[in-house]
């Protein structure tokens, strides 16, 4: 086994509940805007998480939900402009309103940077999205701390093909066995172990009833020291939060 290098970190979900009281907010506001009929209630949302990607979301609840909506002829320009908008109004919302991290995180990010580990963010939103959220939640130079933000459209398919943790071992030169992956979301596993990443799940109110096959261990967040995690699959010996001696053990 090779010795621990690196932590990739998710974005959504695993850093902070962005989906419920964000991402899908933002999408309804932009709805609303552009007068359509569309309207994601806290349920369907969960239904429309199926798909990652805002706009391929979009273009899935067309067809799935919507056969009734005349499209426009231009309907991918179309997705395109409502996405911008909803990117936009996203991002407005995490710089007046910051999102509170979810435990551990910003204690695990500290520990593996004085430790000498690498770091890199893999997701599937917008690029802007990722900057915003680490700016206004965790530090505003935080960017800085990843080696590589592999995000978005940057790879053909995202998650759960494994495009994008592959994009990202490829940036850091790093073999897969020599990374973590933290991930919150059955995607989010399946796109790491196609790239033969060790995952470890922190469960996000939208994806804990979600099949975590093959995750390294599963955990309700991270924990604190004062705040253990809940193990939820895997062993994580006497350790009650995940630092890096916790990682190292459920690697072996
Ligand atoms: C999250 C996603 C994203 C966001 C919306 O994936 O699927 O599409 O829901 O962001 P991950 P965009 O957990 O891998 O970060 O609208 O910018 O796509
Ligand atoms: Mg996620």
């Amino acid at each position: 086994m090779s010795e621990l290098q690196a932590l990739l970190f998710d974005v959504d979900g695993t850093l902070a509940e962005t989906e419920r009281d964000a991402h899908r907010v933002a999408f309804n506001e932009t709805f609303t805007e552009f007068k359509l009929d569309w309207n994601w209630s806290v349920e369907l949302y969960g239904e429309l998480l199926a798909v990652t990607g805002g706009k391929e979301r979009m273009q899935f609840y067309l067809d799935k939900y919507r056969p009734d909506y005349q499209q426009p002829k231009d309907l991918a320009d179309f997705i395109i402009e409502l996405h911008k908008d909803k990117t936009k109004r996203y991002n407005n919302m995490l710089c007046k309103n910051p999102l509170t991290l979810r435990p551990g995180v910003r204690r695990l990010l500290a520990e593996a940077r004085s430790a000498g580990l690498r770091l890199g963010i893999v997701t599937t939103t917008t690029p802007e999205n990722v900057i915003s959220l680490l700016e206004h939640s965790l530090a505003p130079e935080a960017a800085s701390w990843f080696e590589v933000i592999a995000a978005g459209g940057v790879v053909p398919a995202k998650k759960p093909a494994p495009d994008i943790y592959n994009y990202a071992l490829q940036q850091m030169d790093l073999q897969p066995e020599q990374c973590i992956a933290i991930e919150d979301s059955q995607n989010g596993i399946r796109s790491a172990k196609a790239a033969n990443i060790p995952t470890l799940i922190t469960v996000s109110n939208y994806t804990r009833n979600e099949d975590f096959t093959g995750a390294m261990v599963v955990l309700d967040n991270l924990g604190e020291p004062d705040q253990p995690f809940t193990v939820l699959a895997g062993d994580t010996g006497s350790f009650t939060y995940a630092d890096i001696d916790m990682l190292k053990f459920c690697l072996k």
